[in-house]
């Protein structure tokens, strides 16, 4: 870990228990009690939709022989489930979203592990998301290598007037390759890739199909093949920060896994059934749970 870009004047107070942080958007704060069931936490997941964290809840439970599963009350803005050393948390959709979430469970993890950073270390984070495939056919699965933002550059936020704040957004390579190895007898269709975060689904993924279009056919597929030929095989609304400010912290073990749900080479429509976007958001979760179980243990029968 890097504890030199910890905040550690704000958390270690709250740690040594001399003052309260209060993770607003979840409706937690330091001093809940519930918040010692929590405290054996060794891995967080990440989705954007609320209905996927019960979902991936559920299912992680009925692997870990019906553990109990605590939900956080407050589910105006991110739902949380916590079971068997997993805690599962929605993002919404986007980096400002999504940067919300992170920060406030990387505060409430630095709290859970009491500032320990060799504990901090050793929790895994994942994000389980849906992507525009590049090049690759709805129901592919995309695990991360780099986050990019739509310039092909990492992911940074404005400073002011004064500039920008970089972060180096790739993901740990030998994490994304133990996540595809771990599925190579699934029959699923697993691949490493750069992903581009972008900023807006339309704009900055350069759709031709928003209420506010700057592109052309032309103009569309420069980019696309642009991004392609970089490396880039999926665009979706988050990785690159999340990256970002995981590796600000020095944590080693992240990643993510994205279902493409169609093919931006033929087309900008999400087009695909209930039934097969139903099937995508199943693998994705699936080709997690096939890692978490090689990495945090006790698993039956799904
Ligand atoms: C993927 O899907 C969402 C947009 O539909 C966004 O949150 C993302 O990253
Ligand atoms: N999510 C995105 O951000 N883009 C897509 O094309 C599909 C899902």
């Amino acid at each position: 870990m890097h504890s030199e870009n910890i905040n550690h004047a704000f958390l270690d107070p709250v740690v040594a228990g001399d003052q309260v942080d209060v993770y607003y958007h979840f409706g937690l704060s330091s001093a809940d009690p519930v918040i010692e069931r929590l405290r054996d936490v060794r891995a967080i997941v990440m989705a954007g939709s609320g209905a996927r964290i019960d979902e991936f809840a559920r299912t992680w439970s009925r692997m870990n022989g019906d553990a109990e599963i605590t939900a956080l009350p407050k589910e105006e803005r991110f739902v949380t489930r916590y079971c068997a050393g997993v805690l599962f948390a929605s993002h919404g959709m986007g980096m400002p979203s999504a940067s919300i979430a992170v920060q406030e469970l990387m505060r409430l993890v630095y709290f859970l592990k009491r500032g320990d950073l060799d504990a901090l270390a050793e929790v895994f984070w994942a994000r389980v998301g849906t992507s525009g495939g590049v090049g690759l056919p709805g129901g592919t699965i995309v695990v991360t290598t780099e986050g990019v933002m739509a310039d092909l550059r990492p992911y940074r936020v404005l400073n002011g007037g004064m500039g920008e704040y970089w972060f180096d957004s790739t993901f740990p390579r030998d994490v994304a390759e133990d996540i595809v190895a771990a599925n190579s007898s699934s029959g699923l269709k697993v691949v490493l890739g750069k992903t581009v975060a972008g900023n807006e689904f339309f704009l900055e993924q350069f759709r031709l199909d928003g209420a506010v279009c700057m592109e052309t056919p032309e103009t569309k597929m420069a980019w696309l093949e642009w991004i392609h030929d970089n490396g880039v095989r999926n665009i979706e609304m988050e990785g690159a920060m999340l990256a970002g400010y995981l590796n600000h912290w020095g944590f080693p073990r992240f990643a993510m896994i994205c279902c493409t749900l169609l093919d931006r080479l033929q087309g900008d429509q999400v087009t695909a059934t209930p039934e097969q976007l139903g099937k995508y958001s199943d693998d994705s979760g699936a080709a997690l749970m096939a890692y978490l179980t090689s990495t945090l243990g006790p698993s039956g029968p799904a």
